[in-house]
């Protein structure tokens, strides 16, 4: 049953219900505004299909609410004191709405770019240990793995498309060695850490009085990983002016000043936390993060968009190319440096 009203009922609110409305713009799971007479919430429904182990995500979710900080929105328990309420349509989720907080969908100007580098690396630095949480999606960010699910798709042809996305194939066959650099960095010993594992722009609310850093939101895909993911992901969304589906390929471009800013925030907050190896590996972030997504869209272009929520026929391969460029884009800069 998907029917936010009954999955409110399940979770301790304050004041009568007056409306509630579809809100934002994720891939995956559907969040709704909810307004009651005493406050304002949003209500998420996690899709179980993506997020299939609902007990993992209800352990990484104490783990992270066991320490008050003020880098989270305020979380709101069901009447059974657990943060999911479980339906057959999906696990439900219910968050405080801050009416002076925005998210902001593009980053346009350096000030904003640093504020929501200072978030996520507030996030990095919360010194939750990494071995208290697990994957709420196992492998969600392990490129060998999503290099089989890329052979796997590219064999099956499911779709019929693969002559149209040859050149697409062709392009991220040849990114390859950035599974074995990681590989390497790992034997060289950087540490696992606590992730966000979705630093997207978005994923940040700022103040609306002051631009400043307020939350961070979208807490699905917490879990252990690598710092590079959250610097790289960072990476991948904040330094080209253009969205992950722009039709227009040429306008994608790498902003070398948003790149200084987005360091210069990120490591003002958790410089101190990281290890040499984790610093100097951050920026290798940015092509390790845009390859994956790069493949996750070619593979679910591949598959028939069986994953992510698509507006028209071509927008899986238009991020997926995007996603390339970009990643060409990032190669010849660390080819330069
Ligand atoms: C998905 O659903 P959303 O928009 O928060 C995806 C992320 C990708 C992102 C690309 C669980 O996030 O990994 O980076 O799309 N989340 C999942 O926009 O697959
Ligand atoms: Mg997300």
């Amino acid at each position: 049953m998907n029917d936010p009203k009954t999955a409110l009922e399940n979770f301790q609110i304050k004041g009568a219900i007056r409306s509630v409305a579809l809100f934002g713009g994720g891939h995956i799971n559907d969040t709704y505004k909810v307004e009651t007479s005493e406050a304002q919430y949003l209500l998420q429904r996690i899709n179980t299909d993506v997020f299939r182990d609902t007990d993992i995500f209800e352990a990484n979710l104490n783990a992270l609410f066991t320490t008050k900080s003020d880098v989270l929105v305020e979380h709101v328990p069901t009447w059974k004191n657990t943060w999911l309420f479980l339906d057959t349509s999906g696990a439900w989720k219910t968050q405080l709405f801050d009416k002076d907080t925005y998210a902001p969908q593009m980053a346009d100007d350096l000030r904003q770019v640093s504020e929501v580098a200072k978030g996520f690396g507030k996030f990095t630095s919360l010194g939750l240990s990494a071995d208290a949480f697990q994957e709420t999606i196992p492998d969600f960010h392990n490129l060998q793995w999503r290099l089989e699910q890329l052979d796997e798709a590219i064999e099956s042809d499911l779709a019929r498309r693969k002559a149209e996305a040859q050149n697409l194939i062709d392009q991220a066959n040849a990114y390859r060695w950035i599974n074995q650099k990681m590989e390497c960095l790992k034997v060289e010993g950087l540490p696992q850490r606590l992730c966000h594992n979705d630093t997207k722009i978005d994923n940040i609310l700022l103040s609306c009085s002051s631009n400043q850093f307020k939350y961070v939101i979208d807490l699905d895909t917490v879990g252990p990983g690598y710092a590079l993911y959250d610097f790289g992901d960072m990476m991948r969304t904040l330094l080209s002016p253009t969205k992950e589906s722009e039709p227009d390929v040429s306008k994608i471009e790498l902003r070398e000043d948003y790149y200084v800013s987005l360091r210069d925030g990120f490591l003002s907050q958790c410089e101190h936390a990281l290890t040499a190896l984790e610093i100097e590996s951050l920026a290798f972030g940015g092509q390790y993060m845009t390859y994956i997504m790069a493949i996750r869209f070619l593979a679910d272009y591949l598959n028939g968009d069986v994953y992510y929520k698509v507006s028209h026929e071509e927008e899986n391969f238009v991020r997926a190319r995007n996603q390339l460029r970009l990643l060409k884009l990032m190669d010849d800069l660390a080819d330069k440096e």
